[in-house]
């Protein structure tokens, strides 16, 4: 675990959100690895620092599994922005992110944006089969790693080299991207924002690929772009509040005790 004292300040917080097992971690790996490798079910939650330029943003991971919701409005609590996951080939996991996920970011910052994704792309779609090319410069990404939790073996994970994505053979996609626009529409209205005024949806709803890295710096980087009025204000707000070293006040507590004040 990093030591908190040399810890980067987040500028702004970003969450991953949806069902089991459908590719939250896969994602982030994908991003801040540049990998797709075995993941194991999240426990709790984990975060990850990602320095883009002269900002640090932290990426929450959250688990999908049942056990565990009552953790996530918490870490949804000051999100700027909540990545609402699904996975392409399951209908399911879409209909859980109205039923199960989105009361949960009530705890987000008012002005949060959400963002559809739809996972797993490559097992259904030929043109997100193709690996995509990677930026070596973004080798060098720097993710502090902060493991909120212990983690454990997937229930039912999805073969990593699937047949399918390795074929070429496509699988029957159970959810359309007019499905996630459409969900992305009554996630407006449960917010009570007009959808004039809003992101539109065609901009933030996504299909990716963990696997084969298949728009998955789009969307982070999107995202980025889109929090960076967030993240301004909030270093604003610091500056004219700025916030009180505890490693000092230690220091000066100590002092005092030697001075022997009461
Ligand atoms: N084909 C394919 N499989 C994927 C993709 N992303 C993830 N998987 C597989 O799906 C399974 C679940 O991936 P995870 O990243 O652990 O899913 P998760 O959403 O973090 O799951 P929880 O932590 O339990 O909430 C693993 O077997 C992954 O290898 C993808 O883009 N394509
Ligand atoms: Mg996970």
């Amino acid at each position: 675990m990093p030591e908190v004292s040399k810890m980067k300040k987040p500028d702004v917080k970003l969450v991953l959100l949806g069902d089991m097992n459908v590719g939250k971690t896969s994602l982030l790996h994908r991003y801040t690895e540049r990998k797709f490798k075995d993941t194991i079910s999240t426990v709790g939650g984990a975060f990850f620092l990602k320095q883009w330029g002269p900002y640090n943003i932290s990426i929450w991971d959250t688990a999908g599994r049942e056990q565990f919701h009552g953790l996530g409005s918490m870490y949804c609590r000051g999100a700027a922005a909540v990545i609402l996951t699904y996975d392409v080939t399951n209908w399911q996991s879409l209909a859980e992110l109205e039923e199960r996920f989105l009361s949960l970011t009530d705890t987000a910052n008012h002005n949060c944006i959400y963002a559809l994704v739809g996972n797993k792309a490559d097992l259904t779609d030929p043109k997100a089969q193709l690996p995509q090319d990677s930026d070596p410069s973004k080798d060098q990404t720097e993710c502090g790693v902060e493991r909120t939790d212990t983690q454990v073996l997937s229930a039912c994970p999805t073969p990593p080299a699937s047949p399918a994505s390795l074929s070429g053979i496509t699988l029957q996609k159970q959810v359309t991207p007019e499905d996630a626009m459409a969900l992305y529409g009554r996630i407006l209205r449960y917010k009570g924002l007009d959808e004039k005024s809003s992101l539109p949806a065609e901009k933030m709803c996504f299909e990716t690929s963990a696997k084969t890295g298949y728009n998955v710096d789009d969307l982070f980087e999107a995202l980025f772009d889109l929090v960076l009025p967030s993240i301004l204000r909030n270093r604003n707000e610091s500056q004219q509040s700025p916030t009180v070293d505890l490693e000092e006040c230690r220091g000066a507590g100590n002092k005092r005790a030697k001075s022997g004040c009461c």
